[in-house]
């Protein structure tokens, strides 16, 4: 229905800004969930959305109606007769009009929207008081809110063109309601006051319907309809043409020239444009024009009660694509998924390795001082999985990141896994993701089994630097120092008895006098120095030895923690947050597409 065509129209009211809303939690469930929303109801949605945004703009609660055209041809004297009192002034001297004058009917505030349209002037229709017929100077039953300058305004009386408010035009007159009508008196749009017409210019940019007021004598100006009926052509605003002092014409030429002007309209592309004829003078037309304003009025309106129900039949239509919870990833079992990629990343064979180093570096400090260069046959094991360079650095991957770690490192030689252990990988991930996206429909799951970097090798290449960029090594032990020193006393001491006896040996080969040899009991002490000295020393080395297991455990399970931490991080990376972000789209979806139709 056209918004300015005669007749009812009840509507309920849905405000512009509960439709702004709704509009927008439907695009936005659109942008979140479209790929995985049904595409039919997307592209529905996507209409209604398109529909939504071009219709609503920012008038809000109300139908801005300017009233155009050329100086003269009598916009004030129309817009006081719509009103009900001299408000605009209406003069002799061409042109009148300089500023909008704005007419707002209903309770509905609409200073934010005048402040918009740069209107200053402001008039508020009193809609319970019937207007009466207003005699020149005397205002009717109304309200002017503008101080100063309207009170000036309405302070002069209307010398010509007295508004026709009689007959009935007060708002009772109307089917429906002029509530929310936003009525602008412009300044003309041709005279040599280019400033008029940048106003009128820029004013007409904003409003909702255009009613174009010419008058017998320049309805037909060919500048006119090039310059300002081809721009009305040019904006979505509904039209509505009105030919003005109709009373100077008689009833042939009225509809002579009516239908005239039609088709000038349609020439100009004006196609849809409703002409009436007027006149302020005898009050012909002016119900009619009341009528059709209030019918736009309704049909704003009445467009935002459709455009409602349209978006909420879009989202609902959309709403069984999600659905009505979605899990927390942090919350997932997620053991088997560390542990098949701790298994992935070799992270047993270089706990072994890194127990047997510690062993072998504890033998190499602790160890009896005669027995340490067997140390040199053992190979370092860490060495040999090329991880012996992470070792006493503080985890790598904290400061870095993985690309440096390879460059600096290079590949670990830990055994690639095997297709066993691939295998079970590739399970873990999908039962986690199974579990995560639980009671998710289809498109979602898919999507969250989707979002799982699986590119190929990179998952085993991110474990490999994890494992790469983990310090596998920690400080040396002190009881490592301490036993070192006693194994080099009790060496000293060992290899001191045996110079002491080598001396006495020589002594004995030249035939000297022995020297007095000091002992220890029965026992002489270079005897005791090397006996103490070897089986001490072995014995604590034994000792050592044993407690470098316990520390190798100790030492395993550290390093294990710190591992732990680092495939974690890569399940994180890998896994855990391309669902996250999934399940955080879903939920956007699932609360946008909630909000739009709730
Ligand atoms: N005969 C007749 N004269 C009218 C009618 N409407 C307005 N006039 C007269 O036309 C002249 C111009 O009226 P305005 O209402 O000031 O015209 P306007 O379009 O506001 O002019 P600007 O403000 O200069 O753009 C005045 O002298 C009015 O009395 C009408 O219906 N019939
Ligand atoms: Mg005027």
């Amino acid at each position: 229905m056209s918004p300015i065509r005669m007749g009812r129209a009840t509507v309920k009211t849905v405000s512009a800004a509960e439709l702004g809303s709704r509009t927008t939690e439907l695009s936005m469930a659109l942008v979140s969930g479209a790929d995985e929303l049904d595409p039919t109801g997307v592209a529905v949605a996507r209409r209604v959305v398109d529909k939504a945004v071009e219709r609503s703009g920012i008038t809000g609660d109300h139908t801005v109606v300017a009233l155009a055209g050329a100086t003269g041809s009598g916009k004030s004297s129309l817009f006081n007769a719509l009103v009900g009192a001299d408000v605009a002034t209406i003069g002799a001297r061409r042109p009148t009009t300089s500023r909008p004058t704005a007419g707002l009917w209903g309770d509905s505030d609409a200073s934010e929207l005048l402040d918009w349209l740069g209107v200053a002037a402001r008039h508020v229709v009193d809609t319970q008081v019937p207007p009466a017929p207003v005699t020149p100077g005397k205002p009717g039953a109304s309200a002017t809110t503008d101080g100063g300058e309207q009170a000036d305004r309405c302070a002069k009386p209307a010398k010509v063109g007295r508004p026709a408010t009689s007959g009935g035009l007060g708002d009772g007159a109307v089917v429906g309601s002029l509530d929310g009508l936003v009525l602008l008196d412009l300044p003309d749009f041709d005279s040599r006051e280019l400033e008029h017409r940048r106003e009128a210019e820029r004013v007409l940019e904003l409003v909702d319907v255009f009613v174009w007021v010419t008058d017998p004598q320049k309805y037909a100006d060919a500048r006119l309809h090039d310059e300002f009926v081809s721009l009305l052509s040019q904006h979505d605003a509904v039209t509505l043409a009105v030919l003005n002092q109709s009373d100077r014409l008689s009833p042939d030429a009225v509809k002579t020239l009516t239908q005239d002007l039609s088709k000038l309209l349609v020439a100009d592309g004006v196609t849809d444009a409703k002409v009436l004829a007027t006149s302020t003078v005898t009050g012909q037309g002016i119900p009619e024009l009341k009528q059709r304003l209030a019918n736009a009025v309704a049909g704003h309106a009445a467009s935002r009660q459709r455009l409602k129900a349209d978006i909420i039949g879009a989202a609902t239509r959309l709403r069984p694509g999600v659905g009505d919870t979605e899990a927390e990833v942090g919350r997932v079992p997620r053991d088997e998924l560390d542990a098949s990629l701790a298994r992935a990343a070799g992270v047993p064979i270089v706990l072994d390795a890194v127990a047997r180093d510690y062993r072998r570096e504890a033998f190499a400090h602790t160890g009896w001082l005669f027995a340490r260069w067997t140390k040199g046959f053992a190979a370092d094991p860490l060495r040999r999985l090329r991880l012996d360079r992470t070792g006493g650095r503080p985890p790598i991957h904290v400061e870095i990141d993985g690309a440096d770690v390879r460059a600096l490192l290079g590949r670990s030689s830990i055994p690639a896994p095997t297709a066993s252990t691939v295998s079970a990988v590739d399970l873990a991930t999908r039962g986690f993701v199974r579990e995560a996206s639980a009671g998710l429909p289809v498109p979602w799951a898919q999507a969250a089994e989707d979002a799982v970097d699986r590119g190929e090798g990179t998952l085993t290449d991110s474990l490999d630097r994890a494992v790469i960029g983990t310090s596998l090594r920690a400080r040396r032990p002190v009881w490592w120092f301490v036993v070192n020193i006693l194994q080099w006393v009790l060496g000293l001491v060992a290899l001191a008895g045996l110079v002491w006896y080598a001396v006495l040996w020589g002594f004995a080969l030249l035939q000297l006098p022995r020297p007095e040899t000091p002992s220890v009991g029965i026992l002489p002490l270079p005897l005791v120095m090397v006996v103490v000295g070897v089986i001490v020393g072995i014995g604590l080395g034994v000792l050592s030895r044993w407690w470098a297991r316990v520390g190798a455990r100790h030492r395993r399970t550290v390093v294990a923690q710190r591992l732990t931490e680092s495939v974690a991080t890569v399940a994180d990376e890998h896994i855990l947050i391309p669902v996250d972000e999934v399940l955080m789209r879903h939920r956007e979806t699932r609360e946008h597409l909630e909000a739009a139709a709730g």
